[in-house]
């Protein structure tokens, strides 16, 4: 491959490649997360983790639907006294940035706040969903920390611009559109739900054009950099993400299907498409899209 133009930075933050590891998938370990930074990710999120260990909702956790997972998994983690060991551990073997809640302490280069679990009472949605308790939490959290803060959030609201601009005027550094999608299952045999939890969130393919949608509405209305998030399966869902206005992407459910040389595939395919067109970085495409 000729010059990398795959390199970008957002929100401080630099980037070797603007594929990035989504959370929830991959992001427990250390080991996890070196194997998808060697894949050509150019950072990491880790799972959502809080104060106090949680185990999760009861089996069945994920089930598969077209063109994608439901997954209600209940925000299972140690809890970051346990997590701030895997962080230390992960920084001594991994040269691109970390992202993970309350460990920057442990060596954690920025904190994605998840505002938007659609499931998981009182720590998801319900903060990110309301305007007043999101500025408040984001305020907090922006006091509290001197590294970029990142605030992931949920389609499930009515206008998704408007919370983008609440987390932005309280202190966001940069957004992260989308998490889940609300989202349940009937198994016809058994009549029932299929979800432990009943509810869940859908994530993968099928959601990516609602996830294009967010992006598109959160880069008309605030000048922090986005991170693309909803169905990045190749290099062509990762381009149609920066043309609508991502700065860069993050894969969740698409390494959960693939192995980790997804990453690599689809920077190579990022690559190729802005040598095509002539362009010289990654940043010059981000948001082309509004010109129209
Ligand atoms: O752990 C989960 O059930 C979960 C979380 Br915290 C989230 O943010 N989004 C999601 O789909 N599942």
């Amino acid at each position: 491959m000729s010059k990398n133009l795959l390199t970008t930075n957002l929100a401080g933050l630099k980037l070797a490649s603007p594929t990035v590891l989504a959370s929830g998938v991959m992001g427990y370990t250390g080991e996890s997360m070196q194997r998808i930074a060697e894949a050509g990710a150019g950072a990491v999120v880790t799972k959502s983790i809080g104060i106090e260990s949680r185990a999760g909702y009861p089996n069945p956790t994920v089930v598969q639907a077209n063109a994608g997972l439901i997954n209600a998994m209940g925000l299972p983690n140690p809890g970051i006294d346990e997590y701030a060991e895997e962080i230390k551990y992960a920084k001594t073997i991994l040269k691109v940035p970390t992202a993970a809640q309350k460990a920057l302490k442990a060596g954690a280069d920025a904190v994605e706040l998840n505002v938007s679990c659609p499931h998981v009472k009182d720590t998801g949605s319900e903060i990110g969903q309301n305007p007043k308790v999101l500025a408040e939490v984001v305020r907090k959290v922006k006091a509290a920390v001197r590294k970029p803060v990142i605030v992931k959030l949920s389609p499930n609201v009515n206008d998704i611009a408007e919370i983008a601009k609440v987390a932005v005027k309280a202190g966001a550094n940069a957004l992260t559109a989308i998490n889940t999608v609300k989202a349940m299952a009937i198994d016809v045999e058994t009549q029932m739900p299929v979800l432990g939890n009943v509810k869940g969130g859908l994530s993968g393919p099928a959601i990516k054009p609602i996830a294009i949608r967010c992006v598109y509405d959160v880069f008309e209305a605030v000048k922090v950099p986005i991170f693309g998030c909803g169905g990045v399966n190749d290099w062509k869902d990762a381009v149609e993400f920066l043309l609508a206005g991502a700065s860069a992407v993050q894969i969740g459910t698409g390494v959960a299907f693939e192995e980790p040389g997804l990453f690599q595939t689809i920077n190579k395919g990022i690559q190729t498409y802005l040598e095509k067109k002539g362009y010289r970085s990654v940043k010059e495409i981000v948001g082309l899209s509004h010109q129209a």
